[in-house]
């Protein structure tokens, strides 16, 4: 066992949508371990935004606007990354929204637009970069997934049929360019402290925590919400030649939130 199969050297990552959240922590990570970071963001403001984070971190990085849901803007900005550094190594689909609606009460648009992000896009980006994958000899696919790849719960009817299909399409994926020594796994991130899940950590009015952070913590072993940082190393793993045996795995990094049923109310 080499441990410099652990390392990223010389590897270039695309992560989309990592001006902030999941996806910086990942690129910072992907950095340490010695990768050149690309990532990309929806508009101008978010690139820069971007841009500002990753000064602040030390971290030199090439950002792209480019919405993932549209398919041009997809394959331009993989010709500019691959005439950019000549070659894309590892891919992270992870720029993703949510909409927390009754089911009955959400419109079909605001249901296609959550599958639109989160399921359509990794579809198209993955379709657009395979291709130089295979041409290379190698590739790391890692979609991010979640507890809702596993799990429903209310409101949350377009992202968990989103990202139960992710789960699915990552080991399609896994399944269809295997032998092109392409792995394609995915990370299920437990509950973890990012802009997109602050609503169900606010304060309530009275000073105590929201329900939905008291119940979260009751149902994680680990008895505390995740942090991006918790996502670094099973990251660096899935893109490393130390994972090239591994594929078609969604890697859940939740506390240990789906082993366990929960702690009886007190
Ligand atoms: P976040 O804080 O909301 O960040 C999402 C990122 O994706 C933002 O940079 C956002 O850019 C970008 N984005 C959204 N739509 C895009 C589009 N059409 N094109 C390009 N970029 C787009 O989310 P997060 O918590 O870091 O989550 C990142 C991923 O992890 C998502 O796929 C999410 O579903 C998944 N996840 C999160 C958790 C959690 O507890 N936080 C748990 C499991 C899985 P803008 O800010 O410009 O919109
Ligand atoms: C929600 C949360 C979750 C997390 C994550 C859990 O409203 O239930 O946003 O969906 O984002 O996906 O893994």
């Amino acid at each position: 066992m080499d441990m410099k199969d652990f390392s990223l050297e010389g590897k270039v990552a695309w992560v989309t949508g990592a001006s902030y959240g999941i996806g910086f922590a990942i690129a910072s990570a992907f950095h340490a371990a010695g990768a050149k970071i690309c990532f990309n963001d929806i508009n101008e403001a978010a690139v820069e935004r971007g841009y500002n984070n990753y000064k602040e971190a030390g971290i030199p990085v090439k950002g792209y606007v480019c919405d993932v849901t549209n398919e041009d803007a997809v394959n331009a900005t993989t010709a500019q990354i691959l005439k950019d550094f000549g070659r894309i190594d590892i891919l992270v689909n992870n720029a993703g929204i949510i909409k927390r609606i009754p089911m009955c009460d959400m419109k079909a648009s605001e249901f296609r637009q959550v599958i639109d992000v989160d399921l359509n896009a990794p579809f198209i980006v993955s379709k657009a970069v395979i291709p130089h994958m295979i041409e290379q000899g190698h590739g790391k696919i890692i979609n991010i997934c979640s507890m809702m790849s596993e799990l429903g719960r209310e409101t949350v009817s377009a992202y968990a049929a989103a990202k139960g299909g992710l789960k699915m399409l990552t080991r399609n994926i896994a399944s269809e360019y295997g032998e092109y020594n392409i792995q394609c796994n995915g990370i299920g991130p437990g509950y973890i402290e990012t802009p997109q899940t602050a609503p169900l950590r606010e304060r309530q009015a009275d000073g105590s925590r929201h329900p939905f952070d008291q119940f979260i913590v009751s149902k994680t072993p680990a008895a505390r919400w995740g942090k991006a940082e918790d996502l670094q190393g099973p990251a660096v793993f899935l893109a490393s030649d130390a994972s090239n045996f591994v594929n078609g795995h969604i890697l859940y990094v939740d506390g240990g939130i789906l082993a366990y049923i929960g702690k009886q109310p007190q």
